[in-house]
């Protein structure tokens, strides 16, 4: 996947070109940059920007777009009206993804776009994207609405809508005290997605949303899954932030899709309407082991299990490797036989679930746990191991699915598998809805 971010070059590298080079490449896409002006900063002072100019401009769009296939767009800072022209001119022909963080001041205080050039962004430059993410301070200009609480908050982002895109996503809202939300808003959608604040002060963090939104949409995904995705990794990206100069912390992502992956999915599956229905006494788990593994040690869970708390369904722990047990050695078990399967969860054994399983077209197997060796049976953790290889006997492909109807003191169980944790949600939404 070959992305352009057009933006200012930030010399701190804790924004702009150089931050979504790094964000891209984190999630195995690669980053093309074309320079809108160059800032000089640190992480305590803003100090000049020197625009770049139309020619070198158009000449950097035209290099990139003569050499390489270009699949999605990101558009960070931009300035001046001249800018904004020239941009224009190159894309408003394209269908590729393109994405816009509408940013017009630095955390710093540095002025990213200016004023005079707010009614040619909202004229030639929005129009141009499929989502836009403005933080609230950005949201009021571009509406030109006070926002001050959610119902002037999705005034401001209907207006944005009218502005003709597809989707728009405010980041960062802070409606009670030590939460976050965005809020995204399509034609069919309106929604937010919160999680605990994490105070910490930091500088990338926009970009970092905007930029992992874009290899989530150019891979094909929803607004709202790609939105779900860019909050997790901006969220990590703020937790792992380090203060590498002596002022605001930089944001730092760290490569791991496992647990990206399994977090977006675990916020999906947890807002499936009643699921609370089909977590069984003992609870869920769900789980995504790293490639190849060897333990229950590469296999992350969720260290709480995913609860039934009154009608709803809540991650009661954080995500950790070694988690989980018994869901853990069903997928390790599977993962000797096929290698693919890396994921899986467990649910309440329900006989509708069976036949609708089965009516989709989904392959399930069933082990009869009263069969199991009394020697085996007191093994702690030989018993899931055991049952699933029944399961698996004759098989020449995966299954979709493994139950058994339960035993003495044991609760009947429906085990789930997929090759990751968004095929595992794609297969339990056929199921559920
Ligand atoms: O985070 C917004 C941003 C984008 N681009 C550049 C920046 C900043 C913030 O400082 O400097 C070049």
């Amino acid at each position: 996947m070959n992305l352009i971010s057009i933006g200012g070059s930030d010399p701190s590298s804790g924004a702009g070109i150089q931050s979504d080079v790094k964000a891209f490449d984190s999630l195995n896409a690669y980053g093309l940059t074309v320079i809108t002006a160059i800032t000089s900063q640190n992480t305590t002072n803003f100090g000049i920007v020197q625009p770049a100019s139309k020619k070198i401009l158009d000449d950097q769009l035209k290099s990139l777009f003569s050499d390489f296939t270009i699949d999605g767009i990101k558009i960070g800072m931009v300035y001046n009206s001249e800018i904004i022209r020239t941009i224009h001119y190159h894309l408003k022909q394209l269908s590729i993804p393109i994405i816009i963080d509408p940013v017009i001041k630095s955390t710093t205080g540095g002025i990213l776009l200016q004023n005079s050039a707010i009614s040619d962004f909202k004229k030639y430059l929005i129009p141009l994207a499929k989502v836009i993410t403005p933080n609230k301070f950005e949201a009021e200009i571009i509406s030109n609405k006070k926002i001050t609480s959610k119902k002037s908050l999705e005034k401001a982002a209907e207006t944005i809508l009218d502005m003709n895109v597809e989707g728009v996503v405010i980041t960062g809202l802070e409606f009670e005290k030590n939460e976050i939300s965005d809020f995204i808003k399509t034609k069919t959608i309106q929604e937010y997605i919160t999680d605990k604040k994490i105070d910490k002060l930091n500088h990338g963090s926009g970009c970092n949303y905007s930029a992992s939104m874009l290899v989530e949409l150019v891979k094909g995904k929803s607004i709202q899954e790609s939105a779900l995705f860019a909050h997790k990794f901006t969220l990590n990206s703020i937790k792992e932030s380090q203060k590498i100069g002596k002022g605001i912390a930089i944001t730092k992502i760290k490569k791991d899709e496992t647990f990206l992956e399994l977090s977006k999915a675990i916020s999906q599956f947890t807002q499936i309407k009643n699921i609370s229905d089909r977590i069984p006494e003992c609870q869920t788990n769900f789980v995504f082991s790293k490639k190849n593994p060897r333990t229950e040690k590469d296999v992350l869970g969720v260290s709480g299990r995913i609860v039934k708390a009154g009608s709803k369904v809540i991650q009661a722990g954080e995500l950790e490797f070694g988690a989980s047990k018994h869901v853990a050695k069903a997928v390790l078990t599977i993962n000797e036989k096929y290698p693919q399967i890396l994921s899986g969860i467990n649910l309440k054994l329900e006989k509708e679930t069976i036949t609708k399983l089965e009516k989709k077209g989904f392959m399930v197997k069933e082990y009869d746990r009263t069969k199991e060796p009394k020697n085996l049976k007191t093994k702690e953790g030989y018993s899931i191991r055991w049952g699933i290889n029944e399961a698996l006997r004759e098989t020449t492909s995966p299954p979709d699915a493994i139950y058994h109807q339960g035993d003495f003191g044991k609760e009947p169980m429906i085990l789930i598998f997929g090759n990751s944790p968004s095929e595992i949600i794609d297969k339990i939404t056929k199921l559920f809805l």
